[in-house]
């Protein structure tokens, strides 16, 4: 549903600094606290970085949202004081983050702005969001491109690896590395 009052959103969520599933939680916490309404979560998936040096793999997850009376700028200027708040201080380069959250499609609007483009211009070329976003939104239709989320991920090029999370593996991680 969108009209001038309603929109649903979806929100991209990635951590690859500290502890990152803690942090994919917080963040999820401090949206709720900004009177964002959390409709859906996607379950959260190990994923390699694209695009970035990292040694460490990120978790990625996606939110849907139900937004009432906020505008897409607003909503970005919520998701940055989030960001902030959970320790991200460096936007200037491709760093390790504590928490990116994304505004992927807010409704099915269209615009360009120095903060956000929308939809995210990248969101179709990358399994660490389609998997997720397709998780909860196969049928969302995007509305640049014309396509259901469901076929882009069928289509997308992206060979880079992505796989549900298990905290256990963490867990087993630490034990052998204390062993
Ligand atoms: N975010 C980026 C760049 N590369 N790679 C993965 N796997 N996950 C991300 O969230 C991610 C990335 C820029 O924000
Ligand atoms: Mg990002
Ligand atoms: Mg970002």
């Amino acid at each position: 549903m969108t009209d001038a009052n309603h929109t649903v959103a979806y929100v991209g969520l990635g951590s690859n600094l500290g502890d990152r599933a803690g942090n994919l939680l917080l963040a999820v916490r401090a949206l709720m606290e900004a009177s964002f309404c959390v409709d859906k979560l996607s379950a959260i998936y190990e994923t390699e970085p694209l695009e970035i040096e990292s040694d460490v793999n990120f978790l990625n997850m996606v939110a849907e949202i139900h937004v009432t009376n906020v505008s897409a700028s607003q909503m970005m200027a919520r998701l940055l004081r989030i960001e902030y708040l959970l320790g991200r201080r460096d936007k200037t380069v491709k760093k390790p983050r504590t928490a990116d959250l994304d505004i992927l499609f807010f409704g099915d609007q269209q615009m360009t702005s120095e903060f956000i483009t929308l939809p995210h211009p990248r969101l179709h070329l990358r399994k660490f969001v389609l998997v997720p976003l397709n998780e909860i939104a196969p049928n969302f239709v995007h509305p640049i491109l014309q396509t259901e989320v469901g076929e882009l991920l069928a289509k997308v090029d992206d060979t880079s690896e992505v796989k549900r999370w298990n905290p256990n593996f963490d867990i087993a991680r630490e034990l052998a590395a204390n062993s």
